[in-house]
């Protein structure tokens, strides 16, 4: 999907229901492009819709929401981005504001969210690269602008770095991270998932994005993030995640998990593969969950968070949270 060229504008003008298809047809991907993709839509659904009343209005933006909400399940910056616009407008509903009022306050708060994630992924590249050193070799996984930031930040600043680009099965994101990476100048070598543990030998940090980070500091990230943090434990290669702190999932504070996207077989087998081998069954899960363990910190844009000290952050930012969490007893 092609960004707007106006400069004003990260995504073409969509309607809720075509913003997602295109999410679920992963046309848009990534943690943090998703998330604004989706507040993008609903901003602009709440600018438009007509209701006669308030409580009309609210329940057309609420339902709207819930749509984008539902479209992927393991990216909590999704529902996250999404809970963010709504914030505003709910704050506005309930001090009985009008259906100009509660619109103005919807896409205000979606206007900040769409700056704020932008700004994130900027400042993480900033934080990130004063932790790469000159002549390093990174290894990446997938396609994360967080990721590309820092390396692009590091390289910015003339460290001459070289990088590893996983390929990343099944949808290939890994060749998109090379072509951006090689189109800015970096030193970028595609390599296929398989040679990993091979290549992790002349690697001294790996470097990858995020989809979720639990409350015990575990991340949630592209299938395969997983095999690289073993190996890259294994190696003694240092190991960091670049994560805006909307990727925090709070739901998991209360003990839920994190549901896996299992997405279409034929990601993985043509189905006329799959006519010709009906005994065989098939399997695409497509984010996994790397221990706390295996990482050596999560670069935020409020800074260095180690893994330990997730649950502390999450406490912190808990009440600036909004969505299912921010029913419950916060006491
Ligand atoms: C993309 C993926 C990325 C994270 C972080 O998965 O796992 O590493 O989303 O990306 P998919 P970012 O292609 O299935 O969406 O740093 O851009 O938010």
């Amino acid at each position: 999907m092609e960004t707007l060229k106006d400069g004003k504008e990260e995504f073409p003008r969509v309607s809720v229901d075509e913003a997602y298809d295109n999410l679920k047809a992963m046309r848009v991907h990534g943690a943090g492009r998703i998330a604004r993709y989706a507040a993008q839509a609903l901003r602009d659904y709440a600018s438009e819709a007509k209701a006669k009343t308030s409580g009309e209005y609210w329940g057309l933006v609420l339902k709207a929401g819930e749509k984008l909400r539902s479209a992927r399940p393991t990216a909590v910056s999704l529902p996250n981005g999404v809970n963010y616009v709504l914030y505003g407008g709910r704050s506005s509903f309930e001090s009985g504001a009008t259906v100009e009022g509660i619109r103005t306050a919807t896409v205000n708060t979606a206007n900040d969210f769409l700056t704020a994630s932008v700004d994130a992924v900027k400042l993480i590249g900033e934080i990130g690269a004063k932790r790469v050193k000159n002549g390093d070799t990174i290894i990446t996984h997938c396609n994360s602008e967080a990721a590309m930031s820092i390396m692009k930040k590091a390289h910015d600043l003339g460290k001459g770095i070289k990088v590893y680009c996983d390929e990343t099965r099944p949808k290939f994101q890994g060749h998109k991270t090379a072509a951006t990476l090689a189109a800015y100048g970096i030193d970028t070598t595609l390599i296929c998932d398989s040679a990993c543990r091979m290549t992790m030998a002349a690697a001294d940090r790996a470097i990858v994005g995020c989809d979720a980070i639990t409350v015990n500091g575990a991340l949630v990230n592209k299938i395969g993030t997983s095999q690289v943090a073993t190996i890259a434990h294994e190696a003694r290669v240092n190991f960091l995640v670049a994560a805006e702190t909307y990727k925090l999932d709070f739901k998991t504070l209360t003990g839920e998990l994190v549901d896996i996207e299992e997405r279409d077989h034929t990601e993985i087998a043509s189905k006329e593969w799959m006519a010709h081998n009906p005994k065989v069954k098939f399997s695409n899960p497509v984010f996994d969950v790397t221990p706390p363990e295996y990482i050596d910190f999560y670069v935020t844009e409020k800074g260095i968070v180690p893994p330990g000290a997730v649950f502390s952050l999450m406490k912190e930012l808990y009440q600036y949270s909004e969505g299912p969490q921010a029913t419950q007893d916060r006491s």
